[in-house]
């Protein structure tokens, strides 16, 4: 990160969907480690929720030994950590993909990342124990709301495998950034599901419920699935955990530059493991070079800024292209795994710029 980048331009959300808010924030202005809650995107499936309660409580039930209802001051009060790390829609830059799939036409800006803090969701667990016939625990948020194609009225429900929802860092967040998390991205409590898409992190989490079974819910058996054929219902598998990804963030696509030297930045993210390497291409991919990483090892799940100092003299079209590798061997392929509802494109980066 450069000088200016420590002061951040005004905030401006460009809109996916009116009713309900979708907005995505451009990427050149995500140049911090801990966003400011203006900057960060909004995904919402129903109208914001009515919160009209004083105090607020989280029953945990189902499959456990003893069933406990947690209030808001009990939380605060309890053993807890903070976590910083990206939360992506899955549909982020879904307008990239070709051929072109329907639903919010994201660019790259649907991701940010900020501090989180809560209690561990297996510390609350283990204070009402879980049933050995337990296979998933589902969470719900106070939103609800019509979805096209079903007839009734719906909450925003998603479930978590046992191990994950017992994973340490996987929290009940109640702080973003140091304050009360913000209404339109949680509050007062939310799940945060470190790795995974952030279809997964539950806002206004209203229950916590332990279930026998693996849920059937439309927001995991018709959303956020894999669909890799337009007919085919075969080899679906559902959406979780991040895809090894970057963007450029300087300079913007189709700007004008001058000969001289030039601070190409971006960051890289992934849900497997860290990033290791990112290269960039300055001839369409045909070679690749190296660029420098600005790893935050104090924060293993947080995004990782890169920067290369591009000089160049010869004028005429340049496309710059980014690829990030991950610790567990992935690498961003050169076209995106197409699927009918547009998840998980993560496609090298790039953009094109003219030197004058
Ligand atoms: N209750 C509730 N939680 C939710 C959603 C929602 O619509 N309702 N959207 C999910 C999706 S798809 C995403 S990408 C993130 C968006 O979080 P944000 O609005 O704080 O950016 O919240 C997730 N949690
Ligand atoms: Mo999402």
């Amino acid at each position: 990160m450069n000088k200016e980048s420590k002061t951040l331009p005004k905030p401006y959300l460009l809109v996916r969907s009116l009713f309900p808010e979708n907005q995505e924030m451009p990427v050149h202005f995500l140049r911090l480690p801990k966003i400011p809650k203006e900057y960060f995107f909004r995904r919402n499936h129903f109208p914001y929720p009515e919160l009209s309660q004083d105090t607020y409580s989280l029953p945990i039930n189902g499959e456990v030994l003893t069933p406990i209802t947690f209030t808001y001051e009990e939380l605060l009060k309890m053993p807890s950590k903070s976590l910083v790390l990206p939360l992506e829609c899955s549909g982020n830059k879904r307008s990239y993909f070709r051929p072109r799939v329907h639903g919010e036409q994201w660019e790259s800006g649907a991701i940010s990342q900020g501090e989180w803090r809560g209690v561990s969701l297996c510390n609350l667990l283990s204070l009402t124990g879980i049933k050995p016939d337990a296979v998933e625990i589902l969470f719900e948020g106070y939103d609800k709301g019509k979805k096209p194609g079903y007839d009734k009225v719906l909450s925003f429900q998603r479930s978590l495998p046992v191990p994950k929802a017992l994973h340490p860092d996987t929290i009940i967040a109640y702080e973003y950034n140091g304050e009360p998390i913000p209404f339109k991205h949680g509050y007062p409590l939310r799940i945060i599901v470190p790795n995974w898409y952030a279809m997964a992190s539950v806002k206004w989490l209203r229950s916590i419920t332990v279930i026998p079974y693996k849920f059937q819910g439309p927001f995991q058996t018709d959303d956020y699935v894999y669909y890799p054929n337009k007919e085919e219902a075969a080899n679906v598998r559902p959406v979780t955990t991040i895809n090894v990804n970057s963007v450029i963030q300087q300079p913007l696509d189709y700007q004008i530059l001058s000969a001289g030297v030039h601070n190409i930045d971006g960051i890289a993210w992934t849900g497997h493991g860290k990033i290791l390497k990112v290269e960039i291409s300055l001839d369409e991919g045909r070679s690749w070079s190296g660029v420098n990483l600005y790893n935050q090892s104090q924060h293993p799940y947080s995004w990782t800024f890169w920067s290369y100092t591009w000089k160049v003299d010869k004028k005429g079209e340049y496309t710059i292209m980014s690829r990030a590798y991950d610790s567990d061997g992935r690498a961003q392929p050169n076209v995106a795994e197409w699927n009918k509802k547009g998840y998980g494109y993560n496609a090298v980066y790039s953009v094109n710029v003219k030197i004058e």
